[in-house]
């Protein structure tokens, strides 16, 4: 993975970067859990940009650190110990191929579903695969996750002035959730600074299919968020805090009041790895997407057509990363996106 040839590069989706110029964000929404007003302040944070950080969260740093030592191993293991968990299906080690229709980028990843009911073969060979306490620090580092997330949903919903409070939270505390849980390296690429001017794409630009995401990352440099007025710029990493991302079936479900963020990272041309662990809460296979009723007015605001997840999840593994994945599933084409003030250029 570490050998780049010329010829290796010519593979890969270059982008112009914009180093100089492509900010780094520090307006991007920081949110103190525990802030007597957070449920406001995530409310507008996901209105405005789909996406903030949260501080001041109780998963216990032990199992950050842990899951963060347990993935470099992972990722130092020879290759051919790392390919017995591939090829990623779309579960399992993946290194380079991102999903199943083509899109590549300067990456290598363990993608695993996380719901013990249907954990799949795959998952449970990347188990097998892996040192002996690499299933433990994943689980435990998920189980931490997922209950701050239910907290920031119960929090959503409190905001939303929606009833109950678990409206949200409940689809990823189901036991049925279909979620899952991704692990990145994205290796360090010096030989880039020979090619002045220009960045490897480490994952292209995308927006997640589920409800929320809750990424986590060591210091290095290299996520980017888009803004709603199509400007991308560079979040500043911070190892101690958690971001979270609103994903696409969010966005149905406030009927568009949040909008799934896009969302991508640029390779590092430093000497440093950049290393993510990222959950993605998903609804159970069989739950209805719809906007929640509270949030629509009358049926004809209804923005978004009746799906299950089952059939958007489908349907977004048969597309490209940079697709615009809903636009099927909107009741009036390419509407949404003049429909709301915010989603507007100006
Ligand atoms: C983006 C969010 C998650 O990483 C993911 C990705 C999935 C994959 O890597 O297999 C997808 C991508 C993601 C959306 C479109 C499809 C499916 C790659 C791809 C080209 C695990 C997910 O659920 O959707």
């Amino acid at each position: 993975m570490v050998v780049l040839s010329q010829s290796a590069l010519e593979h890969f989706p270059v982008i112009k970067t914009y180093k100089s110029s492509s900010c780094l964000f520090p307006g991007i929404p920081v949110i103190d859990i525990k802030h007597p007003e957070a449920k406001s302040h995530i409310i507008k944070a996901c209105e405005e940009y789909g996406f903030f950080k949260l501080i001041n969260h109780d998963v216990p740093s032990e199992f950050i650190d842990t899951l963060e030592d347990e993935a470099v191993n992972f990722f130092n293991l020879p290759q051919s110990d790392k390919d017995q968990a591939g090829p990623a299906d779309p579960f399992g080690y993946g290194n380079k191929r991102i999903g199943l229709n083509g899109d590549v980028g300067w990456i290598e990843f363990l993608l695993l579903n996380t719901n013990p009911q249907i954990t799949s073969r795959k998952t449970l060979a990347v188990f097998q695969h892996s040192p002996p306490n690499f299933r433990n620090a994943v689980e435990k580092y998920i189980a931490e996750v997922k209950k701050m997330a239910y907290e920031v949903l119960e929090l959503m919903a409190d905001g939303l002035k929606i009833e109950p409070r678990t409206v949200l939270s409940k689809l990823i505390r189901d036991e049925k959730s279909d979620s899952c849980f991704r692990l990145n390296h994205y290796p360090p690429c010096p030989e880039l600074q020979t090619l002045t001017g220009t960045n490897l794409i480490g994952f292209g630009e995308h927006t997640d299919p589920q409800i929320i995401s809750v990424l986590r990352s060591n210091n290095t440099a290299g996520f980017q968020i888009c803004l709603r007025d199509d400007t991308w710029v560079s979040v500043p990493p911070d190892h101690s805090s958690f971001f979270l991302i609103v994903g696409d079936a969010l966005q149905v479900m406030t009927n568009g009041r949040f909008q799934s963020v896009k969302h991508r990272v640029l390779a590092d041309d430093s000497m440093k790895s950049r290393i993510s662990m990222i959950f993605f809460g998903g609804p159970p296979l069989n739950e209805k997407i719809v906007p929640l009723p509270s949030l629509v007015s009358k049926e004809e605001d209804c923005l978004y057509k009746e799906f299950t997840w089952s059939e958007y999840k489908y349907s977004a593994y048969k597309s490209k990363l940079a697709d615009y994945r809903l636009g099927q599933f909107e009741k009036n084409v390419g509407l949404t996106k003049t429909k709301f003030p915010h989603f507007s250029k100006n």
